[in-house]
């Protein structure tokens, strides 16, 4: 009953590399501001080489910069990232197995009654995949449940490839730390240490009993995972957080014509996508990009849900109207973002 976990390397890094091979190599930053305030923002990735300096996601850019002076750095595209990962996605249903999306860049993989060494081979074969087709690198860790991949594709990472099976998964477990075990935090890292509780291997020898009672039922979950039984599903989730699409203006304009115009197209596009799911939506939400690369958002709740293109459309005028009259800057792109969706074909209720 192997199943996969797929993530991948660097990923909004590795995006950008695609896209700009010329910064391949270097290390580099994507980051939360526009490049003009770049000591401003917060790291969201960076590649290997940035990483080899000590940079980290989630730290500030401007330690980043102490770190390494000579960064290429970028701010970044969540919708060309997010139009890369359901590339990734697109490409995995074709393989026809249960497949969970567990965040932008990470997918679980339920392979059934399959043998390991098969798994192994698929594995490679989908990693090949993705890097030929895509351009992407990625990691993959193979076990006996949806933890355990996780956890085998973190120690596997970058470019990786990685089995842990049944008999093998409690030694595997058993020298690491306990913050390694996905759920233990710092804080509960920190009162597992207080209880003498340093590895994954001493959670196994631990008493349950006295596990449950300092944690709950955690502490049984616990347990039960350093001893090798991890029974989480592998659970097809349809619900999208959001979809949307924007756009560069073909010349930077305050024109009310031409941006309406480009909302328009923008809004069709997202309609389409939007209907090709089944959805309705309750929350419509614009972005608008100036000339001076600072942005703006905005964003409506609806009193019902709706699919209708001509309501999208105007309250994104109506918005994006409201985003421009307080600058004065000239606009160069506008997106359209629903959100806060009910229905979906093939829905399945979760719980
Ligand atoms: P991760 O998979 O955690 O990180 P990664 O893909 O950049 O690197 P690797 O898997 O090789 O260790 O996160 C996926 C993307 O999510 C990442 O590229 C950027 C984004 N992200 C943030 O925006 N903020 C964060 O704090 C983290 C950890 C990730
Ligand atoms: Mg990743």
């Amino acid at each position: 009953m192997p199943i996969i976990h797929l993530d991948m390397d660097y990923f909004f890094g590795a995006c950008e590399e695609l896209r700009h091979p010329e910064f391949k190599g270097r290390p580099l930053v994507v980051g939360t501001s526009p490049e003009k305030d770049k000591h401003k923002g917060v790291v969201q990735t960076c590649n290997y080489e940035a990483r080899a300096f000590g940079i980290r996601s989630g730290m500030p850019t401007a330690q980043a910069f102490k770190l390494h002076a000579d960064l290429v750095y970028l701010q970044e595209d969540y919708d060309y990232y997010d139009g890369m990962s359901r590339k990734v996605h697109d490409l995995l249903r074709g393989y026809n197995f249960p497949i969970e999306q567990m965040s932008i860049d990470e997918f679980a993989i339920d392979l059934g009654s399959m043998g390991y060494e098969e798994a192994e081979r698929l594995s490679g074969e989908i990693k090949g995949r993705i890097r030929k087709e895509l351009g992407l690198p990625c990691t993959i860790g193979i076990s006996c449940g949806k933890v355990f991949a996780k956890m085998v594709c973190d120690d596997a990472k970058p470019d990786g490839l990685k089995t842990v099976r049944e008999d093998e998964v409690r030694e595997f477990l058993s020298e690491k730390g306990v913050g390694k075990l996905p759920g233990i935090g710092k804080k509960t890292e920190e009162r597992l240490h207080e209880i003498g509780i340093e590895k994954i291997g001493d959670i196994a020898k631990a008493n349950v009993i006295e596990l449950m009672d300092r944690f709950g039922i955690f502490g049984k979950e616990m347990y039960e995972l350093a001893n090798g039984i991890d029974e989480s599903k592998v659970i097809e989730k349809y619900d999208v957080l959001s979809i949307g699409r924007e756009a560069t203006l073909d010349e930077p304009t305050r024109d009310a014509v031409k941006i309406n115009s480009k909302l328009s197209e923008l809004a069709h596009t997202v309609k389409e996508e939007v209907d090709k799911k089944g959805f309705t939506f309750k929350t419509i939400g614009v972005k608008v990009r100036f000339q001076d690369f600072t942005e703006k958002v905005k964003s409506r709740s609806l009193q019902n849900y709706s699919n209708s293109e001509e309501l999208m459309y105007r309250t994104a005028v109506d918005m994006i109207a409201a985003l421009i009259g307080g600058k004065e800057e000239y606009v160069r792109k506008v997106g359209v973002r629903v959100s806060s969706f009910s229905g979906g074909k093939g829905q399945k209720r979760l719980f």
